[in-house]
């Protein structure tokens, strides 16, 4: 069983897309250890997308997932962490496989409606400034 961090960003949770990506997740056999909507602070944003840091888009980046609340999830599942970033499709949603999240449902690059860790060290790592253990469900 694995573990991984997801987050519908402030653009789909703006469009009400909760019931339509949670609904996906559910079918596909992921459990929702976690759930809060919350509004992500600038010292979050930095450090969750710190990879990003010397990017020329990394301001837009920050201004955009703090711009308004987020739905912050912890999935669990048999390979969750892969199957979740194969669910959301391309980071561009215009290379995005037909049926995927970012295809059905975003069209440009930096508003791509959901994140989802990439790996193993940023699921755990995304998981940590997210959630607290408390605020997770026992395996
Ligand atoms: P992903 O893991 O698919 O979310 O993609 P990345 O970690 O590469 O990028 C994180 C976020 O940065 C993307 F969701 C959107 C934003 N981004 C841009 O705005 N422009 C780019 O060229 C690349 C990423």
């Amino acid at each position: 069983m694995e573990r991984t961090f997801a987050m519908i960003k402030p653009d789909g949770v703006r469009r009400t897309l909760h019931a339509e990506i949670l609904g996906r997740l559910i079918r596909k056999g992921y459990r929702i250890v976690g759930l809060k909507q919350m509004v992500i602070s600038k010292e979050l944003a930095q450090n969750h997308y710190a990879e990003h840091q010397e990017r020329p888009f990394f301001g837009e980046l920050v201004s955009f997932i703090t711009s308004g609340p987020v739905l912050a999830m912890a999935l669990e599942g048999e390979g969750a962490i892969a199957g979740l970033r194969q669910m959301m499709g391309a980071t561009n949603p215009k290379d995005a496989a037909p049926g995927s999240i970012r295809a059905d449902f975003a069209t440009s690059i930096g508003e791509n409606v959901m994140h989802g860790s990439a790996n193993a060290d940023d699921a755990a790592r995304e998981l940590g400034l997210f959630f607290s253990s408390a605020e997770l469900l026992d395996e």
